[in-house]
């Protein structure tokens, strides 16, 4: 029977990517995100490709919305085995002492909460499956900081918290946590949302560096990591271009 994988944040970038791959992979998608006019293209190419999808509107800052995506889990037509917790962002590039309440709060509702929610709503019918996946989409910034990053930063080390915890409370139990933390990733829309849709300071970001990941490098991450045999568990993966060595050290022509 086929395998179901259900993907947040699935109507643009990293999560459009990996639901494409995933589908290629022959998982059954279930691609959730909020845009459902941007998932009916995205099932309509998948399925094009010969492959399987399922568009489920889902916005993971609320709890009834994540209840509904559930609810598509158990009408899938197969067991759930993976999970990728990809829906997230960053507002704004503010030091502290001035940055937003407002936009923290969002970067803390999507990326922390939004983990927190879809996991715990999925976690029964992972485990049910018997060989179950979590991914958690965190970044090279749930791991160092960098100013002006502190919102962001936060609220991926708090994803990389929650991978880690959820490993160690999974163990035993037939799940597993890969944490999956991306450097320098150029898509269309995770600078628009950072920079308030000003499309010259989000390209600047990536100003002379050859060649940044494009959001079908990290998909091939995340499935590569998803379809190892099931003992094998890749806890954390970390992905940078190659003209990126460390945060702060960007190659640039
Ligand atoms: C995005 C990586 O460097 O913009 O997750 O924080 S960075």
């Amino acid at each position: 029977m086929t395998s179901v994988a259900i993907v947040t944040g699935a109507s643009s970038g990293i999560g459009a990517a990996t639901a494409r791959r995933l589908a290629a992979e022959g998982f059954h998608v279930l691609a959730a995100a909020r845009r459902t006019d941007r998932l009916a293209g995205l099932v309509a190419e998948i399925e094009a490709a010969g492959g399987a999808a399922t568009a489920v509107e889902c916005d993971v800052t609320s709890d009834e919305s994540v209840a509904g995506l559930a609810t598509a889990a158990a009408a899938a037509p197969g067991p759930v085995t993976l999970l990728v917790n990809n829906a997230g962002g960053a507002r704004g590039l503010d030091p502290v002492e001035s940055g937003s309440v407002g936009d923290w709060q969002w970067m803390y509702d999507v990326n922390v909460l939004g983990t927190l929610r879809v996991t715990q709503a999925l976690l029964p019918a992972l485990e049910a499956s018997g060989a179950g996946t979590i991914v958690i989409v965190s970044s090279t910034a749930g791991r160092v900081v960098y100013e002006g990053g502190g919102g962001y930063t936060a609220a991926k080390h708090a994803q990389t918290a929650i991978a880690g915890t959820l490993r160690l409370e999974l163990c035993g139990r037939p799940v597993r946590v890969i944490e999956i933390d991306p450097g320098m990733v150029r898509t269309e829309e995770f600078g628009l949302v950072r920079f308030d849709g000003d499309a010259e300071r989000a390209a600047g970001v990536y100003a002379g560096v050859a060649e940044p990941l494009v959001a079908d490098d990290v998909a091939d991450c995340i499935a590569w990591c998803a379809t190892r045999p099931q003992h094998v568990n890749i806890d954390q993966l970390v992905v940078r271009p190659l003209a990126q060595a460390a945060q702060h050290k960007v190659h640039r022509v």
